[in-house]
Protein backbone atom coordinates (compact mmCIF):
# COMPACT_ATOMS: atom_id res chain seq x y z
CA UNK A 1 0.00 0.00 0.00
CA UNK A 2 1.33 3.61 -0.60
CA UNK A 3 2.04 5.97 2.19
CA UNK A 4 -0.78 8.54 2.06
CA UNK A 5 1.12 11.67 2.64
CA UNK A 6 -0.57 15.36 3.10
CA UNK A 7 1.69 18.15 1.99
CA UNK A 8 0.63 20.86 4.73
CA UNK A 9 2.02 24.09 3.14
CA UNK A 10 1.90 24.72 -1.03
CA UNK A 11 4.44 27.25 -1.07
CA UNK A 12 7.69 27.13 -2.90
CA UNK A 13 9.08 23.88 -0.52
CA UNK A 14 5.71 22.03 -0.54
CA UNK A 15 4.64 22.36 -3.94
CA UNK A 16 8.36 21.15 -4.65
CA UNK A 17 7.44 18.13 -2.65
CA UNK A 18 4.45 17.48 -3.71
CA UNK A 19 6.02 17.18 -7.29
CA UNK A 20 8.68 14.72 -6.06
CA UNK A 21 6.52 12.49 -4.30
CA UNK A 22 4.08 12.43 -7.20
CA UNK A 23 6.80 11.70 -9.60
CA UNK A 24 9.77 10.61 -7.92
CA UNK A 25 9.22 8.84 -4.85
CA UNK A 26 8.31 5.73 -4.46
CA UNK A 27 5.40 3.32 -2.35
CA UNK A 28 3.45 6.85 -1.46
CA UNK A 29 1.29 9.13 -3.30
CA UNK A 30 -0.02 12.70 -2.04
CA UNK A 31 -3.59 12.10 -0.75
CA UNK A 32 -3.97 15.88 0.59
CA UNK A 33 -2.77 19.22 0.12
CA UNK A 34 -3.61 21.89 3.23
CA UNK A 35 -3.05 25.76 2.76
CA UNK A 36 -5.00 28.33 4.00
CA UNK A 37 -5.09 29.78 0.64
CA UNK A 38 -7.43 27.44 -0.89
CA UNK A 39 -5.97 28.64 -4.71
CA UNK A 40 -2.41 27.75 -3.68
CA UNK A 41 -3.35 24.40 -2.21
CA UNK A 42 -5.53 23.66 -5.89
CA UNK A 43 -2.50 24.87 -8.20
CA UNK A 44 -0.01 22.46 -6.14
CA UNK A 45 -2.78 19.52 -5.92
CA UNK A 46 -3.18 19.69 -9.08
CA UNK A 47 0.41 17.70 -9.57
CA UNK A 48 -0.73 15.25 -8.18
CA UNK A 49 -3.62 13.35 -9.28
CA UNK A 50 -6.43 12.26 -7.20
CA UNK A 51 -5.04 14.57 -3.90
CA UNK A 52 -7.93 16.81 -2.01
CA UNK A 53 -7.40 20.03 -1.02
CA UNK A 54 -8.22 21.66 3.00
CA UNK A 55 -7.54 24.68 4.61
CA UNK A 56 -6.30 23.63 7.68
CA UNK A 57 -4.43 20.71 9.82
CA UNK A 58 -7.46 20.03 11.94
CA UNK A 59 -10.00 19.11 9.21
CA UNK A 60 -7.16 16.96 7.50
CA UNK A 61 -7.04 15.01 11.00
CA UNK A 62 -10.49 14.82 11.06
CA UNK A 63 -11.30 13.09 7.73
CA UNK A 64 -8.16 10.84 8.22
CA UNK A 65 -6.61 11.26 4.77
CA UNK A 66 -3.21 11.05 5.51
CA UNK A 67 -1.01 8.34 7.27
CA UNK A 68 2.33 10.82 7.38
CA UNK A 69 2.39 14.81 6.89
CA UNK A 70 5.10 16.90 5.65
CA UNK A 71 4.90 19.93 6.79
CA UNK A 72 5.95 22.82 4.22
CA UNK A 73 4.49 25.91 6.52
CA UNK A 74 6.31 28.91 7.32
CA UNK A 75 8.65 27.95 10.49
CA UNK A 76 6.17 30.41 13.23
CA UNK A 77 3.87 28.34 12.85
CA UNK A 78 5.55 24.70 13.51
CA UNK A 79 4.98 24.41 17.02
CA UNK A 80 1.14 24.31 16.60
CA UNK A 81 0.84 22.29 13.99
CA UNK A 82 3.67 20.01 15.37
CA UNK A 83 1.63 19.48 18.93
CA UNK A 84 -1.07 18.42 17.18
CA UNK A 85 0.18 15.93 15.04
CA UNK A 86 2.66 14.63 18.22
CA UNK A 87 -1.05 14.05 19.81
CA UNK A 88 -2.85 12.38 16.80
CA UNK A 89 0.41 9.82 16.91
CA UNK A 90 1.12 11.12 12.99
CA UNK A 91 4.37 10.56 11.60
CA UNK A 92 6.16 14.05 10.25
CA UNK A 93 8.84 15.58 8.21
CA UNK A 94 9.52 18.91 8.99
CA UNK A 95 10.66 21.27 6.97
CA UNK A 96 13.50 23.62 8.92
CA UNK A 97 13.30 25.16 11.29
CA UNK A 98 11.75 22.98 13.47
CA UNK A 99 10.34 26.39 15.08
CA UNK A 100 11.85 30.03 15.25
CA UNK A 101 13.24 30.01 18.56
CA UNK A 102 14.64 27.50 21.23
CA UNK A 103 12.23 27.43 24.01
CA UNK A 104 9.08 26.65 21.41
CA UNK A 105 11.58 23.70 19.96
CA UNK A 106 11.97 22.46 23.20
CA UNK A 107 8.56 22.20 24.02
CA UNK A 108 8.10 20.29 20.79
CA UNK A 109 11.16 18.09 22.38
CA UNK A 110 9.16 17.44 25.24
CA UNK A 111 6.09 16.12 23.91
CA UNK A 112 7.38 14.01 21.46
CA UNK A 113 9.53 12.62 24.13
CA UNK A 114 6.06 12.25 26.37
CA UNK A 115 5.00 10.32 23.27
CA UNK A 116 7.53 8.07 23.77
CA UNK A 117 8.54 7.58 19.60
CA UNK A 118 10.48 9.05 17.07
CA UNK A 119 7.35 11.21 15.30
CA UNK A 120 9.62 14.00 13.82
CA UNK A 121 11.76 14.57 11.18
CA UNK A 122 13.62 17.77 10.64
CA UNK A 123 14.15 19.15 6.81
CA UNK A 124 18.13 19.22 7.22
CA UNK A 125 18.29 17.61 3.62
CA UNK A 126 22.43 18.34 3.57
CA UNK A 127 22.48 15.08 5.60
CA UNK A 128 21.48 13.03 2.56
CA UNK A 129 23.67 14.98 -0.33
CA UNK A 130 26.16 12.64 -1.53
CA UNK A 131 29.17 14.95 -1.07
CA UNK A 132 27.72 15.20 2.62
CA UNK A 133 27.74 11.48 2.84
CA UNK A 134 31.07 10.81 1.45
CA UNK A 135 32.75 13.53 3.44
CA UNK A 136 31.04 12.10 6.83
CA UNK A 137 31.93 8.57 6.39
CA UNK A 138 36.05 10.04 5.61
CA UNK A 139 35.77 11.64 8.77
CA UNK A 140 34.27 8.46 10.34
CA UNK A 141 36.49 6.50 9.15
CA UNK A 142 39.96 7.64 10.32
CA UNK A 143 41.63 7.50 6.81
CA UNK A 144 42.85 11.12 6.82
CA UNK A 145 43.74 11.03 10.45
CA UNK A 146 41.82 13.29 12.74
CA UNK A 147 39.23 16.03 11.81
CA UNK A 148 40.76 19.65 12.36
CA UNK A 149 38.80 22.56 10.96
CA UNK A 150 35.75 22.61 8.54
CA UNK A 151 35.37 25.61 6.54
CA UNK A 152 32.08 26.45 5.07
CA UNK A 153 31.03 28.63 1.57
CA UNK A 154 26.95 29.62 1.64
CA UNK A 155 26.31 31.93 -1.20
CA UNK A 156 22.60 32.78 -2.05
CA UNK A 157 22.12 35.05 -5.39
CA UNK A 158 20.18 37.61 -3.41
CA UNK A 159 17.77 38.21 -0.64
CA UNK A 160 13.97 36.82 -1.20
CA UNK A 161 11.37 39.99 -0.26
CA UNK A 162 10.92 40.48 3.81
CA UNK A 163 14.72 38.61 4.45
CA UNK A 164 15.80 40.20 7.31
CA UNK A 165 19.32 40.63 9.42
CA UNK A 166 18.24 37.85 12.05
CA UNK A 167 17.32 35.58 8.79
CA UNK A 168 21.18 35.65 7.69
CA UNK A 169 21.36 33.02 10.56
CA UNK A 170 17.96 31.60 11.57
CA UNK A 171 17.17 30.89 8.21
CA UNK A 172 20.75 30.02 6.42
CA UNK A 173 23.22 29.50 8.93
CA UNK A 174 21.14 27.41 10.53
CA UNK A 175 22.06 24.60 8.21
CA UNK A 176 25.50 24.67 8.83
CA UNK A 177 25.11 24.49 12.30
CA UNK A 178 23.70 21.05 11.38
CA UNK A 179 26.35 20.61 9.42
CA UNK A 180 28.92 21.23 11.75
CA UNK A 181 27.01 18.37 14.55
CA UNK A 182 26.40 16.10 11.60
CA UNK A 183 30.05 15.96 10.54
CA UNK A 184 31.45 16.05 14.02
CA UNK A 185 28.94 14.02 16.35
CA UNK A 186 29.34 16.69 19.05
CA UNK A 187 27.03 19.59 19.73
CA UNK A 188 28.41 23.26 19.71
CA UNK A 189 29.91 25.26 22.36
CA UNK A 190 30.21 28.83 21.10
CA UNK A 191 29.08 31.00 18.16
CA UNK A 192 30.62 34.12 16.71
CA UNK A 193 29.33 36.27 13.79
CA UNK A 194 31.53 39.66 12.51
CA UNK A 195 30.58 41.47 9.28
CA UNK A 196 33.36 43.30 7.73
CA UNK A 197 33.59 44.79 4.21
CA UNK A 198 30.04 44.76 2.71
CA UNK A 199 28.54 44.46 -0.48
CA UNK A 200 27.06 47.34 -1.82
CA UNK A 201 24.67 45.09 -4.07
CA UNK A 202 22.38 43.98 -1.67
CA UNK A 203 19.28 44.87 0.47
CA UNK A 204 20.65 47.83 2.51
CA UNK A 205 18.86 46.47 5.79
CA UNK A 206 21.07 43.35 5.85
CA UNK A 207 24.28 43.15 6.28
CA UNK A 208 26.34 41.34 4.27
CA UNK A 209 28.37 38.62 3.90
CA UNK A 210 28.73 37.48 7.36
CA UNK A 211 31.59 35.81 9.13
CA UNK A 212 30.62 33.15 11.68
CA UNK A 213 33.10 30.95 13.91
CA UNK A 214 31.66 27.81 14.86
CA UNK A 215 33.47 26.41 17.92
CA UNK A 216 32.39 22.42 19.02
CA UNK A 217 32.65 20.72 22.74
CA UNK A 218 36.03 19.35 21.66
CA UNK A 219 37.16 22.80 20.92
CA UNK A 220 37.00 22.21 16.93
CA UNK A 221 36.52 25.15 15.09
CA UNK A 222 34.38 25.93 11.63
CA UNK A 223 33.75 28.87 9.92
CA UNK A 224 31.01 30.32 7.53
CA UNK A 225 31.10 32.62 4.75
CA UNK A 226 27.25 33.63 4.20
CA UNK A 227 26.77 35.79 1.23
CA UNK A 228 23.34 36.44 1.11
CA UNK A 229 23.21 38.13 -1.85
CA UNK A 230 26.76 36.82 -4.00
CA UNK A 231 24.88 37.97 -7.52
CA UNK A 232 26.52 34.97 -9.11
CA UNK A 233 23.99 31.54 -8.13
CA UNK A 234 23.74 29.36 -5.04
CA UNK A 235 26.94 27.91 -3.94
CA UNK A 236 27.55 25.46 -0.74
CA UNK A 237 30.93 24.14 -0.47
CA UNK A 238 33.10 22.78 2.18
CA UNK A 239 36.66 22.08 2.56
CA UNK A 240 37.33 19.73 5.22
CA UNK A 241 41.02 19.67 7.23
CA UNK A 242 42.37 16.42 8.67
CA UNK A 243 45.92 15.70 10.32
CA UNK A 244 46.99 13.87 6.54
CA UNK A 245 44.49 15.49 4.10
CA UNK A 246 41.88 18.29 2.58
CA UNK A 247 38.60 17.06 1.65
CA UNK A 248 36.40 20.15 -1.24
CA UNK A 249 32.61 19.11 -1.81
CA UNK A 250 30.11 21.24 -3.23
CA UNK A 251 32.57 22.27 -5.83
CA UNK A 252 32.42 21.65 -9.37
CA UNK A 253 29.90 18.65 -9.70
CA UNK A 254 27.51 19.73 -12.77
CA UNK A 255 28.53 20.04 -16.23
CA UNK A 256 31.06 21.34 -17.72
CA UNK A 257 30.46 23.43 -20.70
CA UNK A 258 32.85 24.26 -23.34
CA UNK A 259 31.56 26.92 -25.50
CA UNK A 260 32.87 29.32 -28.48
CA UNK A 261 36.14 31.60 -25.79
CA UNK A 262 34.45 29.61 -22.55
CA UNK A 263 35.10 26.75 -20.61
CA UNK A 264 33.42 26.21 -17.02
CA UNK A 265 30.47 24.68 -14.41
CA UNK A 266 27.18 25.86 -14.33
CA UNK A 267 25.93 27.07 -11.29
CA UNK A 268 22.68 26.27 -9.46
CA UNK A 269 19.96 29.20 -9.58
CA UNK A 270 18.98 27.99 -5.98
CA UNK A 271 18.49 25.20 -3.36
CA UNK A 272 15.57 23.58 -4.88
CA UNK A 273 18.14 22.71 -8.09
CA UNK A 274 21.37 22.28 -6.11
CA UNK A 275 19.60 20.09 -3.39
CA UNK A 276 17.34 18.27 -5.54
CA UNK A 277 19.00 14.53 -5.18
CA UNK A 278 19.34 15.32 -1.44
CA UNK A 279 16.05 15.75 -1.21
CA UNK A 280 14.74 12.98 -3.13
CA UNK A 281 17.08 11.09 -1.21
CA UNK A 282 15.69 12.60 2.04
CA UNK A 283 11.96 11.94 1.13
CA UNK A 284 12.27 8.41 0.04
CA UNK A 285 14.15 7.40 3.17
CA UNK A 286 11.58 8.98 5.27
CA UNK A 287 8.74 7.33 3.33
CA UNK A 288 10.65 4.15 4.08
CA UNK A 289 10.93 4.44 7.36
CA UNK A 290 7.42 5.16 7.85
CA UNK A 291 6.53 1.91 6.17
CA UNK A 292 9.06 0.61 8.97
CA UNK A 293 7.76 2.30 11.74
CA UNK A 294 11.17 3.50 12.09
CA UNK A 295 11.77 7.03 11.79
CA UNK A 296 15.56 7.51 12.03
CA UNK A 297 16.40 10.86 10.22
CA UNK A 298 17.67 14.37 11.25
CA UNK A 299 15.57 14.83 14.99
CA UNK A 300 13.28 16.99 16.98
CA UNK A 301 16.54 17.24 18.93
CA UNK A 302 18.48 18.45 15.93
CA UNK A 303 15.96 21.58 15.96
CA UNK A 304 16.09 22.82 19.13
CA UNK A 305 20.12 22.30 18.89
CA UNK A 306 20.28 24.33 16.17
CA UNK A 307 17.65 26.67 17.28
CA UNK A 308 20.01 27.41 20.00
CA UNK A 309 22.56 28.02 17.87
CA UNK A 310 21.07 30.41 16.07
CA UNK A 311 20.00 32.51 19.28
CA UNK A 312 23.59 32.53 20.20
CA UNK A 313 24.26 33.58 16.67
CA UNK A 314 21.86 36.14 16.57
CA UNK A 315 23.14 37.80 19.95
CA UNK A 316 26.63 37.93 18.62
CA UNK A 317 25.36 39.80 15.57
CA UNK A 318 24.05 42.34 17.74
CA UNK A 319 26.57 42.36 20.59
CA UNK A 320 29.52 40.72 18.86
CA UNK A 321 31.74 38.46 21.09
CA UNK A 322 31.72 34.68 20.69
CA UNK A 323 27.92 33.62 22.46
CA UNK A 324 27.89 30.51 24.70
CA UNK A 325 25.27 27.99 23.63
CA UNK A 326 23.02 26.94 26.14
CA UNK A 327 21.37 23.52 25.60
CA UNK A 328 18.75 21.84 28.17
CA UNK A 329 19.58 18.30 29.20
CA UNK A 330 18.87 15.85 26.19
CA UNK A 331 16.29 13.32 27.24
CA UNK A 332 17.81 9.94 27.81
CA UNK A 333 15.23 9.21 24.07
CA UNK A 334 17.39 11.41 21.70
CA UNK A 335 20.69 8.83 22.85
C1 LIG B 1 16.63 28.81 2.66
O1 LIG B 1 15.54 28.95 3.54
C2 LIG B 1 17.19 27.43 2.77
O2 LIG B 1 16.83 26.63 3.58
C3 LIG B 1 18.35 27.19 1.90
O3 LIG B 1 18.81 25.87 2.00
C4 LIG B 1 19.44 28.15 2.28
O4 LIG B 1 20.56 27.96 1.46
C5 LIG B 1 18.97 29.59 2.17
O5 LIG B 1 20.00 30.43 2.59
C6 LIG B 1 17.73 29.80 3.02
O6 LIG B 1 17.26 31.11 2.87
Amino acid sequence: EDLRVAVVGAGRMGADHVERLAHRVQRSRVSAVVDVDAGRAAQAASAAPGAETFSGLAPLLETGAADAVLLATPGFLHEEALLQLIEAGMPVLCEKPLTPDAASALRVVQAEAAFGRQLIQVGFMRRFDAGYRRLKEVIDSGQLGELLMLHHQHRNPNTPPGFTEEMVINDSVVHEFDAVRFFTGEEIRSVQVRVGRRTSLGDPAVRDPQHVVIETSSGLLAEVEMFCSAQLGYQVATQATFERGVVAIGGEDGLRITEAGHTGYEVPVGFVTRFRAAYDVEIQDWVDAVHAGAIAGPSAWDGYATAACCEAGVASQRHGGAVDVALAERPAFYA
